[in-house]
């Protein structure tokens, strides 16, 4: 039997970070498409990411990339974050816009460069000491495009000598969350390819390092759930950055393309205790919204989240541990799809209402008014978008 009031509570306890980048104008190498009211700063990125917690209830925090979001006064954005009842999250570190990084960053041959990148990854940590924010992630595009371009292992010294410079700067309540994606920029071989290279790479350097699983950067097919399961078991799951693919790294909203694995995710975390916000997993959306509008884009992404968590928290345990024990193959599936198959919308629109939210919050943010209000008032300057 399921504890609905548990489920609720935990329902209510969620967070989900935004980032900022999701609310900037973006597109495909092909083309961008500006919206109008689209940011044109840090701060204006917070605001909307303030409206996306206001109606939600569960997204207390925003990303910065740097430097994307790049101020003079980092203390004083958090103190204006605040003052919108926001925090800021996870610093990102932007290795791969420069020229400089043509053939890699903290990998790159060049001992110039490679110092470059590195104190780029230390200015992020000085930032991370303004703005309170425990998390330094970490993704590098580093990687060559034909066989014998660079060494293979001599890449893998200096990412693991450039890791080891930044570890150490680390806080003592600061982090590390290594990010790993396939492909792309580089096609050949990427120096973080994978979860296993992240996951060595972080047990190296300590236990303030964990993986970060972007579930848009796998092969197709890949089952994430067991990652889930594998590094949750190792302790060393940090963070998510959740969007949805259909071939690449598509970052369309999270649960769209498939809403059954991001349950199947979610129930991984479940099981393993790990949704409380105090096991300390981040878990963040890393989107683009190229053409639809951003705002109820993000509410809608994070929604779909709360509704693959409603269902993960929904499975019947008992029932699920019975079976499997008996070998019972049919009835173990069945627990499982039965709490796949449960509409929780109208629980998650009860948790809404007990938290004195509206229970539809994209109608209610269509409904407010602010859509209008910033298309009416971000007029001028230079819109904020993927590398702005
Ligand atoms: C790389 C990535 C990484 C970046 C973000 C903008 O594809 O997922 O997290 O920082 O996109
Ligand atoms: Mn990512
Ligand atoms: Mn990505």
């Amino acid at each position: 039997m399921t504890d609905l009031a548990a489920v609720k509570r935990a329902l209510t306890a969620q967070r989900v970070e935004t980032p900022s980048w999701a609310f900037g104008n973006s597109g495909t190498r092909f083309k961008v498409f500006t919206q109008p009211g689209v940011p044109r700063t840090p701060q204006e990125k917070i605001a909307d990411a303030a409206v996306v917690h206001q109606y939600t209830g569960v997204a207390p925090t925003v990303a910065l990339h740097i430097p994307w979001d790049k101020v003079d006064d980092y203390s004083a954005l958090t103190a204006y974050a605040k003052s919108l009842g926001v925090g800021i999250g996870a610093i990102n570190t932007n290795v791969f816009q420069d020229d400089d990084y043509k053939l890699g960053s903290v990998t790159n041959p060049d001992p110039a460069v490679r110092r470059k990148a590195t104190d780029h990854l230390l200015e992020a940590i000085d930032i991370m000491d303004a703005t309170g924010s425990r998390d330094l992630k970490l993704w590098f595009s580093d990687g060559i495009n034909y066989p014998g371009q660079d060494d293979l292992t001599n890449r893998q010294d200096r990412l693991a000598a450039a890791l080891q410079e930044t570890y150490a700067r680390l806080g003592d309540d600061q982090r590390i969350l290594l990010e790993y994606k396939l492909f792309e920029p580089a096609f050949y071989a990427t120096d973080i390819p994978d979860w296993g290279t992240s996951y060595a790479h972080c047990l190296e350097l300590g236990p303030k390092a964990t993986v970060c699983i972007d579930t848009g950067h796998h092969a197709p097919g890949t089952n994430i759930e067991f990652i889930v399961a594998f590094l949750l078991r190792q302790k060393k799951l940090g963070a998510f950055d959740f969007n949805s693919r259909f071939y690449a790294d598509d970052d369309l909203m999270a649960g769209a393309a498939d809403p059954f694995q991001l349950f199947r995710i979610l129930y991984e975390i479940v099981r393993g205790g790990a949704l409380d916000p105090a096991y300390g997993i981040n878990f963040m959306l890393d989107q683009c919204h190229n053409i639809e509008a951003k705002i109820p884009a993000i509410i809608r992404s994070i929604l779909n989240i709360q509704e693959a968590t409603a269902k993960a928290l929904l499975v019947d345990r008992e029932a699920l541990t019975k079976a499997q024990n008996d070998g019972d193959v049919l009835e173990a599936n069945a627990v499982i799809m039965d709490a796949y198959n449960t509409d929780v919308r109208p629980l998650l629109a009860e948790v809404r209402t007990d938290l004195g939210l509206d229970p539809d919050p994209v109608g209610a943010y269509k409904r407010s008014g602010y859509q209008e209000k910033i298309i009416a008032d971000r007029v001028g300057g230079e819109q904020a978008g993927w590398g702005a």
